[in-house]
């Protein structure tokens, strides 16, 4: 069987790890978001993709959810002693390996894809990652401060002001002109089925919607999606920021139906959302907290069925 995941960092990354073990024979393709992307320390940094990387590998920080295991921050602390930041965004030492690898191999010509499979050959996620798009797309976020109204770099409103400050707007800066990288088109087109894990609907499925061709190949599928939303709430992380900025209201439903009529066939939700339902899409209750690797391999498999029943 053939399955491709769109997946986010975290939510996306802990489902896929739920994907492998309840459908051990499956051929999984992963398209990433790499909306987060930025230049930072003159390397590229690719969170989302790095964090599927290294969940799935095994390197991860499993607390926090991004970054290595067992990091330490002696390159930033020099860094910080040549007043070289920004101090608000903690690369690792074992992290920063991985950037220099990256941000080399894309000096010499290689492009994401190419990148993205040399670092995955260490890893070895037991997925094929494939970057959404190998052009330059960054989520810039509008917003209003007593600096003024300005766009800044998503990372900046996320991991720096913490999306604390409301997002007036989101922007997939430079994905209209974008094209699916190599092998997201075919991946799709050969897919059994298509999966979007529990991962932020705006700043990660939505981007990799964004990029042109990749939502017109997905819709041709049939398509189940995982709610990041329990209740009325994200259970992690500042999605409902995400939702608000785009008029959404942050709720399984209305998730559900930003996706939309002709992209989503099922939904799921979890059990304290039993009573949504939603025009043309079938919907089922599971709990959906990823507590475990047991429980999440409930709700990868609950998925790939409902996906199958539908099919
Ligand atoms: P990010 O890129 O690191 O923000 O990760 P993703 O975009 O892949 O996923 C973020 C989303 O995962 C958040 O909106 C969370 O609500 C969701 N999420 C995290 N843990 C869980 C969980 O255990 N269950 C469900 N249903 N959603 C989760
Ligand atoms: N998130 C943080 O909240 N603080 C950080 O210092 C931070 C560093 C970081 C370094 C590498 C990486 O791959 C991810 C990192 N993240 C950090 C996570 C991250 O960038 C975000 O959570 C997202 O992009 C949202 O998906
Ligand atoms: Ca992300």
């Amino acid at each position: 069987m053939k399955i491709v995941a769109l997946a986010g960092g975290i939510g996306g990354a802990r489902f896929l790890r739920g994907l492998k073990a309840a459908a051990p024979e499956a051929e999984i393709a992963v398209i990433g978001n790499t909306g987060d992307d930025i230049s930072l320390f003159g390397l590229r940094v690719c969170p989302d993709l790095d964090t599927v990387m290294y969940t799935l590998g095994g390197g991860i920080n499993e607390e926090q959810g991004w970054g290595r295991a067992a990091e330490t921050f002696t390159v930033k602390e020099e860094l910080a002693a040549y007043g070289v930041g920004p101090g608000w965004f903690g690369l690792g030492d074992r992290d920063f390996a991985t950037h220099i690898v990256r941000t080399q191999m894309l000096a010499a010509g290689y492009p994401l894809s190419a990148v993205t499979e040399a670092l995955c050959d260490r890893w070895n996620p037991g997925v094929r990652l494939l970057p959404m798009t190998d052009d330059q797309v960054e989520t810039h976020v509008v917003i209003e401060d007593d600096q003024g109204r300005r766009a800044v770099h998503f990372q900046e409103w996320w991991v720096r002001l913490r999306a604390s400050v409301p997002a007036l707007s989101i922007a997939a800066v430079g994905a209209e002109e974008s094209k699916p990288a190599p092998g997201v088109v075919e991946a799709v087109d050969a897919a059994d089925v298509v999966l979007f894990p529990p991962s932020n609907p705006v700043v990660s499925i939505g981007t990799i919607l964004a990029v042109p061709g990749i939502r017109d190949a997905v819709a041709r599928k049939t398509v189940v999606g995982v709610s990041p939303i329990i209740g009325d709430a994200p259970v992690r992380g500042m999605a409902d920021a995400c939702l608000t900025a785009i008029g959404v209201q942050t709720s399984a439903r209305a998730v559900a139906e930003l996706y939309g009529l002709g992209l989503l066939d099922g939904w799921l939700v979890d059990d304290a959302d039993a009573d949504v339902r939603v025009e043309g899409i079938e919907v089922r209750a599971r709990p959906l907290l990823m507590s475990d690797a047991e429980a999440t391999a409930a709700i990868a498999r609950a998925a790939l069925d409902l996906a199958l029943e539908l099919k």
